[in-house]
């Protein structure tokens, strides 16, 4: 069943480049609702735990090393069919490859840098949030 949630984490690139107002202004002109936010940054055990279903990939050392390289802003968004059109509005995940106007394509630099993370099913959409936050920190 389509829970109409996704979770996202602006990154520590776009986050280090001044890119935290200019992305949730974003995401809220797409039609998304903020439901949980927090600024925080992640370890080596946390972030290593949070891409676990990366760890056999050639990436993942590289992943899990840029991932605790700064803060994070964690944030649960809620629209009609939110998997999807987040990861619309995000663009591919290589932001060379990126389609004009999306987030990835205005504010990100590599494929390891990509300014956001977008869930990609709805089971990983809750598993992803309830990994942040307590049910007394969603509105
Ligand atoms: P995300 O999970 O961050 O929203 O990105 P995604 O679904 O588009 O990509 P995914 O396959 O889940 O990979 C997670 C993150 O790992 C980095 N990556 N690097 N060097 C590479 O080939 C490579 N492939 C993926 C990216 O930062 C990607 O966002
Ligand atoms: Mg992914």
């Amino acid at each position: 069943m389509a829970t109409n949630r996704t979770f996202t984490m602006i990154k520590p690139d776009a986050v280090a480049n001044g890119h935290i107002g200019a992305i949730l202004n974003d995401i809220i002109a797409g039609g998304f609702k903020i439901v949980a936010m927090k600024y925080i940054q992640l370890t080596t055990e946390t972030a290593g735990a949070f891409y676990a279903v990366h760890s056999a990939r050639p990436f993942y050392g590289e992943l899990v090393n840029f991932m605790t390289s700064g803060p994070i802003v964690a944030v649960i968004l809620e629209k009609e069919n939110a998997i999807e059109d987040f990861r619309t509005l995000i663009g591919a995940t290589n932001p060379a490859e990126a389609a004009e106007g999306t987030i990835r394509n205005k504010y990100a630099k590599s494929i390891d840098a990509n300014a956001v993370h977008g869930s990609d099913s709805d089971e990983n959409a809750q598993i992803e949030g309830a990994f942040f936050f307590s049910q007394f920190e969603r509105f």
